[in-house]
């Protein structure tokens, strides 16, 4: 069991906790445990084997115990007997947007609601409103949360995919008889939320049997859902479904590119191949009318690998991030594909959080963080005054800061904190702070946090006010939206990025794997009217400084360009930019 693992059992520690009706101090400190483990810098085996946990702050006698019993068992007899205590749906049932247990525990003890299926009935029978704290609008509020929860039900988030779809790949490499094997479908293509993960193996006919067996009896297994001689298919304890397929060496390359999709870009290039009197599909490449199953192909082209496929279309290679049917086909047959953004071209980022306001780390850790990576520049950005839920700053806070940035930058070689802030968009489409401290910072990202539920028409103007603010460097997050849990607020994008191309403004790719926003559907036009990007994490902590790397997946997506970000700019460049700006 790993520190994270302890953190996640002891946060729903605190959270069946308060389902209970606990006192609430003592489910805030299961939540800080949490907290503090997750985010612990030293060894937590360590720390147990010498019995030091007690000396981390916030880790009392009982808490200890805890920690040990779950690290030297695996178990925790108090959280399966508390687990035991209340029915399993009700943590499901937080899952609602707008639902915390406060509420989860009012619908149980009042209306004995222990599902989500139930929630749902009794609030279609408008029982839910009649309950004290309650009313009409919480009622329509629950069941529109529980219908935008049945829609995402079956999707993920990348990393979490990723992660999965990287331990089973490393499990399949390894095993005999392999040759190639590789990640597709969309996973592949860096789609920013995953249906189900797809992996592709190439193998001597008599090893397909133990790979197989290898998949379908992988210790994070659920459910085996299929086992064949081509493809299996398994759900994972994390909900997760994951499909292998086997195919000889000679199908590979057409396998691949086949099952990376998508399943329009393929279509186009069948269309293509057609054109050659060829048809295309998962085992080659054949004459148009001869037989085309497997084992029967009269492959008319041999190709090796994708490359060979697409040159055999007379098609430069197209990175499988742009595989989306959006142009690329043609892009690449006239020799106009990007030469995409890597992760080597980022040299710093902004729009990070410190513990100054809602992040973990302090300013000392996340640039020492950032050096760590190799970037020359870290941009500071904490929550303006009125963000009170995000811990925003003060007025004399944020002025503190930029002297504490001032102070530290002085002992930096080769390295520079940016002061900046996360300023709220008002409703009004003013921002939070005045000229006066917008004026001595080094940058500003102007966010929406609040009032969502305006009208397209009232939310675009609202940004585009502030954008036209001549303090502002760029706009944050663009729609506010987070994945699988709730859409952004509407904004015509069309008229953002045009006001951003007129004042000169750049517009942040928010990475965080929850929001990735802009979306990259709108890079393309970004970069047409030549709008900046800036690849932000978002970081909250100094691990969360690794999200600007899937954001570079998604400005892949967008067709996106080192030249068309702002942090790949060296700090030099950087500081005349903003200078400037
Ligand atoms: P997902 O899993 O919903 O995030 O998206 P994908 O793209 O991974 O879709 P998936 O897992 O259903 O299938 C993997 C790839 O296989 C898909 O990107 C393209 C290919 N594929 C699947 N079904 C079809 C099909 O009916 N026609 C064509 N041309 N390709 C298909
Ligand atoms: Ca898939
Ligand atoms: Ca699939």
């Amino acid at each position: 069991m790993d520190k994270q693992e302890i953190a996640e059992i002891l946060d729903e520690i605190g959270t069946l906790l308060e389902l209970k009706g606990e006192n609430p101090f003592k489910c805030r400190a299961y939540h800080n445990a949490s907290r503090t483990i997750s985010t612990l810098t030293q060894d937590i085996k360590e720390l147990v084997a010498q019995n030091r946990l007690r000396e981390i702050k916030g880790i009392g006698e009982a808490l200890s115990d805890k920690i040990t019993e779950l690290l030297e068992t695996g178990r925790l007899g108090y959280y399966d007997d508390l687990k035991k205590s209340l029915p399993p749906g009700l943590l499901a049932m937080l899952n609602v947007q707008g639902l915390g247990p406060k509420k989860v525990k009012i619908l149980f003890d009042k209306l004995k609601i222990r599902t989500i299926t139930e929630l749902q009935q009794a609030a279609a029978q408008h029982k839910v409103a009649a309950l004290d704290g309650f009313g009409a609008k919480t009622e329509e509020n629950i069941l529109q949360g529980i219908e935008s929860l049945k829609k995402h039900a079956d999707r993920h988030l990348y990393p979490h995919a990723k992660t999965t779809a990287d331990c089973i790949l490393d499990i399949i490499k390894t095993q005999k008889g392999v040759i190639r094997c590789d990640i597709a479908g969309s996973l592949r293509r860096k789609k920013e939320t995953i249906g189900d993960v797809d992996i592709l193996v190439s193998a001597k006919p008599s090893a397909v049997k133990h790979i197989m067996n290898a998949f379908t009896t992988y210790s994070d297994v659920d459910k085996v859902i299929a086992q064949g001689e081509t493809k299996s298919s398994i759900l994972l304890k994390s909900s997760i479904n994951c499909d292998l397929r086997v195919v000889n060496d000679e199908e590979y390359p057409f396998a691949l590119a086949y099952f990376t999709g998508s399943k329009e870009h393929n279509v186009s290039m069948r269309s293509l191949a057609k054109k050659y009197g060829w048809s295309l599909n998962e085992y080659g490449f054949s004459k148009i009318g001869s037989e085309e199953k497997r084992g029967n192909v009269k492959r008319v082209i041999n190709c090796k690998t994708e490359e060979d496929i697409f040159q055999a279309l007379k098609l430069s290679f197209i990175p499988p991030e742009l595989r989306e049917n959006m142009g690329e086909i043609d892009s690449a047959r006239t020799g106009n594909l990007p030469n995409l953004i890597n992760n080597d071209d980022i040299r710093g980022t902004f729009h990070c959080h410190t513990n100054a306001s809602d992040g973990i780390n302090t300013m000392d850790e996340m640039a020492e963080a950032a050096q760590i990576l190799g970037w020359e520049y870290l941009g500071i950005a904490d929550h303006s005054k009125s963000a009170a839920y995000a811990g925003g700053l003060n007025n004399d806070k944020l002025k503190l800061q930029i002297k504490e940035i001032e102070k530290q930058n002085s002992t930096f070689k080769n390295f520079r904190l940016l002061s900046g802030t996360e300023v709220d968009i008002l409703p009004d489409g003013s921002l939070d702070w005045n000229d006066d401290i917008l004026k001595r910072l080094d940058f500003v990202v102007a966010a929406i946090h609040s009032k969502f539920k305006m009208t397209e028409v009232e939310s675009t103007k609202r940004i585009i006010k502030a954008i036209k603010n001549k303090h502002v460097t760029m706009l944050g997050h663009p729609t506010g939206r987070l994945l699988l849990e709730r859409d952004g607020y509407p904004v015509n994008m069309i008229d953002v990025i045009n006001a951003a191309a007129d004042y000169g403004k750049v517009i942040e790719l928010n990475s965080h794997p929850m929001r990735f926003d802009l979306d990259w559907r709108y890079c393309k036009y970004a970069k047409e009217k030549r709008v900046i990007i800036s690849i932000n994490p978002d970081a909250h902590n100094i691990g969360g400084l690794n999200d600007v790397f899937n954001g570079v997946g998604i400005a892949r997506k967008g067709w996106i360009e080192k030249t068309d970000v702002l942090n790949t700019m060296s700090l030099k460049n950087i500081l005349n930019f903003l200078k400037r700006a």
